[in-house]
Formats: structure tokens, C-alpha cells, sequence
């Protein structure tokens, strides 16, 4: 083997439960904001497709789950929908929901793979939202109540916990590029949604750490987007410099290393923009930083300098301080769009060396997602040759990274099978496994058979 890696390697794939359970109202299910707004306005919807069913693994996790051991996995990542298991957001536990979780768990322990378990992935209980969201203080309170639900519930078999998945992609679609609910644009209030998203953060890992969950840890799951300047002249560094405390450091740094960095609180005050904050809260985020961190890794973000002063006269946007760069020759997922650069991963590691105390990390998503790709069907069977070497080439990164002394963990792909996605519906592809849309169907892509004989040989 040219690339090993080290003892007891996680092997696996990432989903979340909005876009794989289906089953939307079925099982004493509450709506979330995704329910709400596909039935508000389904034409937002890549062909007018919702979250109804999905791949439907609320009836078929059994089968799945064979799946993944058939594959090599030996952990798994899922969501527990909220909604599901507090339908309103606050109160009653239904236990409906309380069942499903505890099968899936066990099918997964019986299979020998460890469930790591997320509490939120972009999926706001409705009547939550209705009150505001996280722009009110009172939802971090709602959130607190849900995560001690669910330590109480599955905290005896589950050991890898997570508060969130990419936080920052509420903030970013939801109020400030209109393409999460509730679409609103409004800079000052994405900072206070921000904020109270890292003190929900923080007061479910203060209340964790006061449990006795024998080699219980948690942690959060951050989209780093490695930010890479045009050129070396300032101006262009300062674009990058600040597209970074924006999109990677503004949970980055009060997640890991207990307190935001200061150049981004000075651009905020500065503009107006801080939001309101609690005495004590700062403590907070201060002693209670995570234990492991998820790395979702897709493309890096190019910057150059701005074209133009933005008008004063407009709305504040993180915009205001950098122009996307389109960097001539870079390589191209030509099925989704999005830029590959594979050192991106190795660059993460080395700054989470660094930087942020070597921090236990595990790469949580990483993946290609493709259209139409039955086109690539012989004999059956996907013939998804470009994600073999998509996965490859980001996995002799991780490796290099690891030889260099990086706390890496693991690597999960994005995604088991394919799946649901958040306005795009089944437009992208990602999984080892295919599913038919209509019939539910799974088979095995060839990826899947190549990443069996990865995580049975620890390495290829
Ligand atoms: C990540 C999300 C996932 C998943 C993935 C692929 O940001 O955590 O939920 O959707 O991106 O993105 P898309 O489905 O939009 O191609």
C-alpha cells in the first residue's frame, strides 16, 4: 500500500435527516422550515420537488445500514430531525420518533459502526421560526432542552456528538443570499443569528461536559473554505484576510479556541453591525470549546481585491470588502460547477495544526456531487470513475497532512446515497449507493466497491 493510514481510521459518509428520512409527516412529525417553505412556494425547487420522501430511510434504514457494512463502514454520520422528536420545537418528546432513533442506533452498534450524531442540520422546527428563530434569544433556551433530550435519550451508545453542521450556511442563506428560509438580506441580523447559533453552541457543550458519558465527545462541523488571496499585493491579502474572518473564523475561532477574533469584532463595531449579546455569554464561549471538529470540505474561496468602493449609501455585506476571483486554468467539477483543488484539504489540517492547537479532526464531508448521472450506468452499475479519483486525490492530502503530524481522523463522504437536497432536490448526485427516485431502489456504484476495499485495507 502506498498510502496507510493510521490504526483505527474512520471510514464512512455523512447525511443529514431532512434529506434522507422522507417520511415528512408521518411518525408524529412536526413541520420545519423546509416543509413550510416547499409547500409555500415549490417552485423554488429544482422541478418542483420536496422533502417528502427522499430516499426514505425512515422505513428502509435496515437495508441501508447492511449496505454500509457491506461497503467497509465503520462509522456513520446522521442527523436527528428536531422536528421529529419535538414537534413543536419545545415540549413533548414523541416517542414514535424516540423508537426510529433508538433502531437505527442499535442497527448501526449491532453492525459494528459507530453512529456519530449531529443536532441540527439546517432543519428549524417551524413554530420556532415563526417566533424568529435564532434571531431570538429564547430559541437558544429551546435548543439546550432539545440537546439534553437527546443526550438523555441516546447518550448511553452514542459517544460522537455534534451541535451543528455548517452554521454558517443559515447565516448565508437565510439572511444574507436568499436561499435558505426565510430569505431575508439583512446583515445585522445574520451577525445576531451568528452569535446565537455559537451560544446554543456552547451551552450544549457546557451541559455535556457535566455528564458522565464514558469517551463521550463533542464538537461542531464547520464548511472551511480555505481562502486564497490573487496576488500578494495587500490589497488583495486584506480581501482574502477578511472573506476569511467572515466565512471560516467567525465559528472557527469562538468554537475552538473560545473567543472571536478581534479584527472581525472591530469591522462589525465599526459599521454598526454587533450584535446584541448577554453578560456571561463570552464566558461562556470562552470555557467551553469543542472537543473534535468536523471539516466539510468542498472548494476553496478565490479573492482579489474590490473592483470599486461599495456604496455607503447601501446596506452593509460582508461583500463590501472582497470580489469573488475566478482564477484562470483552475480545475472544474464540470458536473456541478464547483472548483477542485485538493491541497485545500492539506492546507486546513496544517492551519488546525497551527493555529487552533492541533484541535482532534476528522473530515465530516467531502464529495462530488453529479448531474444526470445515469448517463454513466454499463451493465447496471454507475460507472463513477471521477469520484474514485475525486476521493482519491483529496485522500493523499489527508495522508500527507497526517505524516506531517495533523490530528486527522477520519473521512466521511458526502453522501451515503444520493439524496435530497436543499432547493436543488435530486439535481446533484453524491452517493456510493444510487437510489431511484420513484422506486427507492438502491444499488451499489462502483465508488462503493472501491471504498470497501479502501477502508478493509486501511488504505490503497
Ligand atoms: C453541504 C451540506 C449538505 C449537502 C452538501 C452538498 O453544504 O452540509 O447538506 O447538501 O453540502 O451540497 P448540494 O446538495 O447543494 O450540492
Amino acid at each position: 500500500l502506498q498510502y496507510k493510514f493510521p490504526e483505527g481510521f474512520w471510514w464512512g459518509s455523512a447525511t443529514s435527516a431532512t434529506q434522507i428520512e422522507g417520511a415528512a409527516d408521518e411518525g408524529g412529525k412536526g413541520q420545519n422550515i423546509w416543509d413550510y417553505w416547499y409547500q409555500t412556494e415549490p417552485n423554488r425547487f429544482f422541478d418542483n420537488v420536496g422533502p417528502e420522501s427522499t430516499s426514505d430511510f425512515y422505513h428502509l434504514y435496515k437495508e441501508d445500514i447492511r449496505l454500509m457494512k457491506e461497503i467497509g463502514h465503520n462509522t456513520f454520520r446522521l442527523s436527528i430531525s428536531w422536528s421529529r422528536l419535538i414537534p413543536g420545537g419545545r415540549g413533548e418528546v414523541n416517542p414514535e420518533a424516540v423508537t426510529f432513533y433508538n433502531n437505527v442506533i442499535d442497527e448501526l452498534l449491532a453492525n459494528d459502526i459507530e453512529p456519530f450524531v449531529n443536532l441540527f442540520h439546517f432543519d428549524m422546527p417551524l413554530e420556532l421560526q415563526n417566533e424568529g428563530g435564532w434571531e431570538k434569544r429564547d430559541v437558544v433556551e429551546a435548543y439546550l432542552q432539545y440537546a439534553k433530550e437527546c443526550f438523555r435519550l441516546f447518550g448511553d451508545r452514542v459517544k460522537k456528538w455534534f451541535t451543528f453542521n455548517e452554521p454558517i450556511v443559515p447565516v448565508e442563506g437565510g439572511y444574507l443570499y436568499d436561499f435558505h428560509y426565510p430569505n431575508v438580506v439583512d446583515a445585522k441580523r445574520a451577525f445576531q443569528v451568528a452569535y446565537h447559533t455559537i451560544v446554543a453552541h456552547a451551552k450544549a457543550v457546557e451541559y455535556f461536559h457535566t455528564l458522565d458519558i464514558k469517551d463521550g465527545q463533542i464538537g461542531i462541523i464547520l464548511n472551511l473554505t480555505p481562502s486564497y488571496p490573487r496576488s500578494k499585493n495587500p490589497a488583495d491579502l486584506r480581501a482574502s484576510r477578511i472573506a476569511d474572518l467572515f466565512f471560516n473564523r467567525s465559528f472557527l475561532d469562538p468554537a475552538v479556541l473560545g473567543e472571536y477574533p478581534e479584527e472581525l469584532v472591530e469591522i462589525l463595531r465599526e459599521h454598526g453591525q454587533l450584535p446584541v449579546t448577554r453578560k456571561g455569554d463570552l464566558e461562556l464561549i470562552k470555557n467551553n470549546t469543542a472537543d473534535i471538529l468536523g471539516v466539510n470540505y468542498y472548494q476553496p474561496r478565490r479573492v482579489k481585491a474590490k473592483g470599486h468602493l461599495p456604496n455607503p449609501y447601501s446596506p452593509f455585506m460582508p461583500d463590501w470588502f472582497f470580489d469573488n476571483y475566478e482564477m484562470p486554468g483552475r480545475k472544474m467539477n464540470k458536473y456541478r460547477g464547483w472548483e477542485i483543488y485538493e491541497k485545500g484539504i492539506y492546507d486546513i489540517m496544517i492551519n488546525l495544526k497551527e493555529n487552533y492547537g492541533n484541535i482532534e479532526s476528522f473530515i465530516s464531508e467531502n464529495g462530488m456531487g453529479v448531474q444526470d448521472e445515469d448517463r454513466f450506468v454499463e451493465n447496471g452499475e454507475i460507472q463513477d470513475d471521477y469520484r474514485i479519483e475525486f476521493i482519491q486525490e483529496h485522500l493523499k492530502w489527508l495522508h500527507k497532512a497526517i505524516e506531517e503530524g495533523c490530528n486527522a481522523k477520519g473521512y466521511h463522504l458526502w453522501s451515503f446515497m444520493d439524496n435530497w437536497s436543499w432547493m436543488n432536490a435530486y439535481k446533484n448526485r453524491y452517493g456510493f449507493v444510487s437510489v431511484d427516485v420513484e422506486t427507492k431502489k438502491r444499488t451499489l456504484k462502483k465508488s462503493a466497491y472501491w471504498i470497501r476495499d479502501v477502508s478493509n485495507n486501511n488504505g490503497f
